[in-house]
């Protein structure tokens, strides 16, 4: 029992109660009573989620200093603070879960808690901003948007402002390539070799094969997610291709081929030992990542001693 029980409800009562709120794909809200699992599992994946957001302002923060013109520089700059607001509204939704957004933050910094795969990778040249907004923001939107009916309401609702920015964010990648494509054939070249750096990595953004995903099945009966992991895979491989053609780039996978049959592209596999090494802690920017996230978490003592200073004379002289 983790919420409020009323006198004479019994626990079966209120188990019944959030079921049927289930199957008839109404909301939970933070005042009902729910399942510690569905708690725990909420908590972990949103708390996952906002650490993204946030650990995902690093890698494109790097060039805005370097923007190539005060207009890319101006985007770039609306972009990362997007995220950082993102990054604030979920861990506003894991605190009505009961989770402690300092405590959460500590447990990233020390490894306890997990962010996206995707954000352990460097950014090597500008045309990744274009790759970044394109191909990781396109395949946020792919998973997020199904995370608008998301079963907690408070998740569900913050998905909707997010995916409405994510798709802006999908959008100006995309304007960002094409103006490169339509520039010099090193500029082109350019952004083919972001493109095949980011392809796999962007892929493994879903999490593993349905098979070796622990999470989905209860994940899924529990409606917070609405699809599996290669359901969202496929549904990316296939919006992306024809925005490839369009763009004039290629995706470094041999085995990508339409499948008439299916209706849909096949694709290769992507490297999941890659992967496990990544979400271990084990890929190219993990330690710079965690150690900038450290730093401005310890910076930033003085910032939140001063507010919590002052909302307590508020509280005091109201
Ligand atoms: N990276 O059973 P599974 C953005 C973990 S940021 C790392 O399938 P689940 C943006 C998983 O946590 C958008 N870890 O898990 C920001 C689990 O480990 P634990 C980020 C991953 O939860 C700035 C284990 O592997 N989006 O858009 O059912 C700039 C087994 O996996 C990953 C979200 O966070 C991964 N890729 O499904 C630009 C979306 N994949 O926790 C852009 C919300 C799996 O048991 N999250 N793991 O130790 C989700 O939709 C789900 O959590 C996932 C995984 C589909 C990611």
């Amino acid at each position: 029992m983790t919420t409020s029980q009323p006198a004479g409800v019994s626990e079966a009562d209120l188990e019944h109660l959030f079921d049927r709120t289930i199957a008839d794909d109404a909301r939970i809200e933070p005042r009902d009573w729910m399942p510690d699992g569905y708690r725990k599992t909420l908590i972990r994946q949103v708390a996952q989620h906002a650490h993204s957001e946030i650990i995902g302002m690093q890698p494109e923060g790097n060039w805005l200093t370097r923007a190539p013109s005060l207009r890319r520089k101006a985007i770039l700059m609306a972009k990362v603070q997007d995220e950082a607001g993102h990054g604030l509204y979920l861990y506003s939704a894991a605190e009505t879960l009961g989770a402690d957004r300092v405590d959460l933050t500590v447990k990233l910094i020390e490894g306890k808690q997990k962010y996206s795969s995707i954000f352990n990778y460097p950014t090597l040249t500008y045309a990744d901003v274009g790759t970044i907004g394109w191909l990781v923001d396109g395949a946020a939107i792919c998973n997020q948007v199904p995370l608008c009916r998301s079963s907690f309401g408070p998740y569900a609702r913050a998905m909707i402002r997010v995916c409405k920015e994510e798709s802006f964010h999908q959008r100006q990648g995309y304007e960002l390539l094409a103006t490169m494509m339509r520039g010099t054939d090193e500029q082109r070249a350019m952004v083919q070799e972001s493109v095949n750096r980011w392809w796999w990595p962007a892929l493994m953004m879903f999490g593993p094969p349905d098979d070796k995903s622990p999470n989905t099945e209860q994940s899924m009966q529990w409606k917070i997610k609405r699809h599996t992991n290669d359901e969202l895979r496929q549904r990316f491989v296939d919006m992306s291709m024809p925005q490839a053609k369009a763009l004039g780039v290629t995706f470094p996978d041999p085995d990508l081929a339409w499948n008439e049959e299916r209706g849909s592209y096949d694709f290769g596999e992507p490297d999941w030992n890659e992967f496990t090494e990544v979400i271990t802690g084990n890929g190219a920017a993990n330690a710079e990542r965690i150690a900038n996230r450290r730093a401005a978490h310890e910076d930033g003592v003085w910032v939140r001693e001063a507010a919590m200073a002052f909302a307590a004379r508020n509280e005091e002289t109201n």
